[in-house]
């Protein structure tokens, strides 16, 4: 599968993937990126043109990852199917949390873990929406450790800490 593809981009086939190749062919997906998205071919991507094409990629992605997640190939998700789906991100999720590996995740850990969602998020430069995946995130992990009323709360103010979070090393 990854030999096809590196066989796609390796336009003089001397069996390697040179960096112009591949930066050719990420011009060329981004440029029919943006063709595709320019329904009305002026050149420009409106902002309807540009909430289309990621609609279109938020349902690639959800197909794939419904392709993904139906692991008998029968078209249908089951039950089983579907509990998997949902618990495999949730254990890695987990395992990423639980930072002195002893099986269950403290308070500071999940603080931990939240604030580095946050600093990533922040870095990433993301326009605040009501419904942004920084609150969901923040709303998913405050609330593992500490209920708050959802949208109480800015999502820049860190959540009151009942005794000073102490650094996450206990070797
Ligand atoms: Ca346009
Ligand atoms: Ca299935
Ligand atoms: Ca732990």
């Amino acid at each position: 599968m990854l030999a096809s593809i590196a066989g796609a981009f390796d336009t003089n086939n001397d069996k390697q993937l040179q960096a112009s190749e591949l930066r050719s062919a990420v011009q060329t997906a981004i440029q029919g990126g943006f063709t595709a998205a320019d329904t009305n071919r002026d050149g420009q991507l409106s902002q309807s043109e540009v909430n289309a094409a990621m609609a279109g990629v938020a349902r690639q992605a959800a197909q794939a990852s419904f392709r993904q997640a139906d692991t008998d190939g029968n078209g249908q998700i089951s039950q089983a199917e579907f509990e998997k789906a949902i618990v495999e991100p949730a254990r890695v999720a987990f395992k990423v949390m639980d930072l002195n590996h002893d099986g269950q995740i403290s308070q500071e850990e999940a603080q931990t873990a939240r604030q580095v969602v946050i600093s990533k998020l922040r870095s990433m430069n993301l326009p605040e929406a009501s419904n942004s995946p920084r609150r969901a995130i923040n709303a998913a992990v405050g609330s593992a450790t500490q209920p708050q009323p959802t949208g109480g709360q800015p999502a820049t103010t860190p959540a009151p800490a009942t005794t000073t979070p102490a650094p996450p090393q206990s070797r």
